[in-house]
């Protein structure tokens, strides 16, 4: 399978509306690359592909965490985070894709890690501000995303944390391990 078929392929994993969700990332995710420097070509490729297993029964995506060995301890998280990681799992076994920084794009879009690279923190950010996304702060969010890349990933996880906090979820250790390093680096 090539790159013209991996459109195709990813629109049909997943219901119209999240077909134009993915669409939407693909442009934030532009611009910001535009904005702060990513490659163009890998941006595009991880956008159109980071939510490729999120209409995936949960079932098979448990099935595939035990099956190839992705981190155990998702299988004891939000089923919210399991997308990401089998995602990323996914389209290299299936699309044939096999570049690393894709993979990681698509594998930490939704908890974020530590030491996140311009093209992670793109794909992460784009899905978190896509003029799609309403949800209290995410103006705050986009506004900083105008200046300052790291800024709004701050101020995205923060946001997620809050959330999760006040419906009394668990957090991935991985999103706070995410945020405590950006407050190492940027205060
Ligand atoms: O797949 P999308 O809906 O486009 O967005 P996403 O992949 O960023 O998923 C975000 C959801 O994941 C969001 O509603 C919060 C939820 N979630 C649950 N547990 C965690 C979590 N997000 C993070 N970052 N960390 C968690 O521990
Ligand atoms: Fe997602
Ligand atoms: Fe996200
Ligand atoms: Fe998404």
């Amino acid at each position: 399978m090539n790159r013209a078929d991996w459109v195709e392929v990813t629109q049909a994993q997943m219901p119209r509306a999240r077909w134009e969700h993915t669409l939407r990332v693909v442009e934030t995710a532009r611009e910001l690359a535009d904005r702060f420097g990513a490659d163009m070509e890998k941006t595009e490729i991880a956008a159109t592909l980071h939510d490729y297993c999120k209409f995936w029964p949960v079932e098979k995506m448990d099935q595939i965490i035990r099956a190839k060995g992705l981190p155990a301890d998702l299988l004891a998280h939000s089923k919210e985070l399991w997308h990401a990681f089998v995602g990323a799992e996914v389209v290299r076994e299936e699309l044939g894709v096999d570049d690393d920084e894709i993979l990681n794009a698509i594998r930490y879009h939704t908890s974020g890690r530590p030491h996140m690279s311009q093209l992670e923190q793109v794909i992460f950010v784009a899905d978190a501000i896509e003029p799609g996304r309403r949800y209290p702060g995410v103006d705050g969010i986009r506004k900083r995303a105008q200046t300052n890349l790291e800024e709004a990933l701050l101020q995205s996880l923060d946001n997620t944390i809050r959330f999760l906090i006040e419906r009394r979820q668990k957090v991935y250790p991985l999103t706070l391990a995410a945020r405590n390093d950006l407050i190492d680096r940027i205060g």
